[in-house]
């Protein structure tokens, strides 16, 4: 058996989520938060037997998507005041980072 972490975007983790429904995978959703950027992300527990761990890899793949995000940069004038009409800078983020881990021993109570 296999724990997957997916850390994907709001925006793609319902559909994420709806297509590992569709195969019957069980999955837990949490809400989380970038620690770069801080904004909000859904980080997937999904506990799978191996033979199901491609598809649910291939679902995660198919529906997450990268991303420009804007990152807010104040630029400091030379006596040190930030300036308050901030720029702003691109990262790209996603589709979806993903851990894959053995579990060792599985339990429901
Ligand atoms: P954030 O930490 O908010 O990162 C958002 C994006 O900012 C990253 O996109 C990457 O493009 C950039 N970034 C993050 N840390 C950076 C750094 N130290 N230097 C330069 N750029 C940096 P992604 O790589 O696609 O990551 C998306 C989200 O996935 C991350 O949001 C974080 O929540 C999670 N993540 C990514 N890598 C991780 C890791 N190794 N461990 C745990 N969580 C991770």
């Amino acid at each position: 058996m296999k724990l997957i972490t997916a850390i994907v975007n709001k925006k793609d983790a319902v559909f994420v989520s709806d297509a590992l429904r569709d195969h019957g995978i069980y999955h837990t959703k949490m809400s989380t938060s970038g620690g770069f950027l801080g904004k909000g992300n859904v980080t997937l527990l999904i506990g799978v037997e191996d033979e199901q761990l491609e598809t649910a890899l291939t679902e995660i793949k198919n529906h997450c998507r990268q991303r420009m995000e804007q990152i807010p940069t104040f630029p400091v004038t030379p006596n040190g005041i930030a300036r308050l009409n901030y720029m702003s800078t691109e990262v790209l983020v996603g589709g979806a980072t993903v851990f894959v881990t053995d579990v060792v021993r599985f339990e429901k109570y």
